[in-house]
């Protein structure tokens, strides 16, 4: 019922009388009124005038499900949502969900995250509702090799949402870095679960800086409101992201890799430099070629041999 009543003051732009909201949603005045203590209670600005009624005057900065979904635009991403104050990272939750059967596109997110991770076990920085901390689950029909593309596409529709919702200039730095002038300001963690030629579940984990400080942010980091002085909305570009993910998922499902292969192409300051790759078994150096159809990059060494990388860190050194 609390949304219900969140959605009627929403829609109202003026004040809405108690009779009124208690006739429309078939409450008691008495119901109404502990409805509002309740909403209060939760962050809602909610004022209450003599003869005038009630009005709601402002959201809580808080990524409550019923407000990511508030005209959510999507067919079945974040349709389903776990919400946490804390927890010690979205993507322990999502992985046990995954196991459990949980529909594809839902959503696990938290304020803020104790043991939020990065690619091999790496820390990642999670201060309280200053960022977007959330992790999604994937059923795609692909094999396990297309699973870098997955992480491409992932880049891909949250870097195409930021650019929808601020005027900025954003590069992507193979495999998951969303960066502004070369400072890290989102960063994404692809986990599978699969067997030799089937995937299981994927999840997805995305960290994007928004509110940050810079006393909130690890060294060489960057967020939204460190780089244009102004507070975001972070529901908002939730919204946002899941809308942009969903599409460039969709269309990777109907069409394959060219459309996130393309843009990525396009996102990506790399090519044609000469660039170090830390790999798990080693290191190499060469020249960043190109992607290919699985999303793997491919670097040219001196000796003039073309090397597939799937998995590893990149430093660009010219
Ligand atoms: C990543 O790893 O960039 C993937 C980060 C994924 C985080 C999300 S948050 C929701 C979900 N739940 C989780 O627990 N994780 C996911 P990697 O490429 O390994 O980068 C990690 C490195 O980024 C660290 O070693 C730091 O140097 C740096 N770092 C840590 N926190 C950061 C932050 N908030 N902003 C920018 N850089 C950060």
């Amino acid at each position: 019922m609390r949304v219900e009543i969140l959605n009627f003051l929403k829609d109202k732009e003026n004040y809405s009388s108690g009779e009124d909201i208690a006739h429309k949603l078939a409450l008691s005045r008495q119901a109404l009124w502990k409805h509002m203590q309740e909403l209060r209670h939760l962050g809602y600005d909610i004022v209450a005038v003599p003869h005038l009624g009630y009005r709601l005057l402002k959201i809580p900065d808080k990524l409550y499900p019923w407000e990511i979904k508030y005209r959510l635009n999507t067919k079945f991403l974040g349709k389903h949502i776990h919400y946490f104050e804390k927890i010690s990272s979205t993507m322990d939750v999502a992985w046990d969900l995954g196991k459990e059967k949980t529909s594809e596109g839902t959503l696990v997110c938290a304020e803020h995250q104790t043991k939020g991770r990065g690619r091999l076990r790496r820390h990642w920085v999670s201060p309280k509702s200053k960022g977007l901390y959330f992790s999604l689950i994937l059923r795609p029909d692909v094999l396990p090799s297309k699973i870098p593309c997955i992480t491409l596409l992932s880049s891909v529709a949250v870097s195409l949402a930021i650019k929808k919702m601020v005027d900025i200039s954003l590069s992507i730095k193979w495999p998951n870095d969303i960066l502004i002038d070369n400072a890290k300001l989102a960063g994404i963690l692809t986990e599978l679960s699969a067997e030799q030629d089937k995937i299981n579940f994927v999840v997805v984990g995305i960290g994007v800086n928004v509110n940050n400080t810079r006393t909130d942010l690890p060294k060489g980091a960057v967020s939204l409101y460190s780089s244009f002085g102004k507070k975001f909305d972070r529901i908002g570009l939730l919204r946002i992201i899941l809308e942009e993910f969903e599409k460039v998922y969709l269309d990777f499902k109907a069409n394959g890799p060219a459309f996130i292969i393309d843009q990525w192409r396009k996102l990506s300051y790399i090519w044609g430099s000469r660039v170090k790759v830390t790999l798990s078994s080693g290191k190499i150096e060469g020249e960043a070629l190109d992607l290919d159809s699985d999303g793997a990059l491919l670097v040219r060494t001196s000796s003039g041999v073309v090397t597939k990388v799937v998995a590893g860190d990149i430093v660009k050194t010219n």
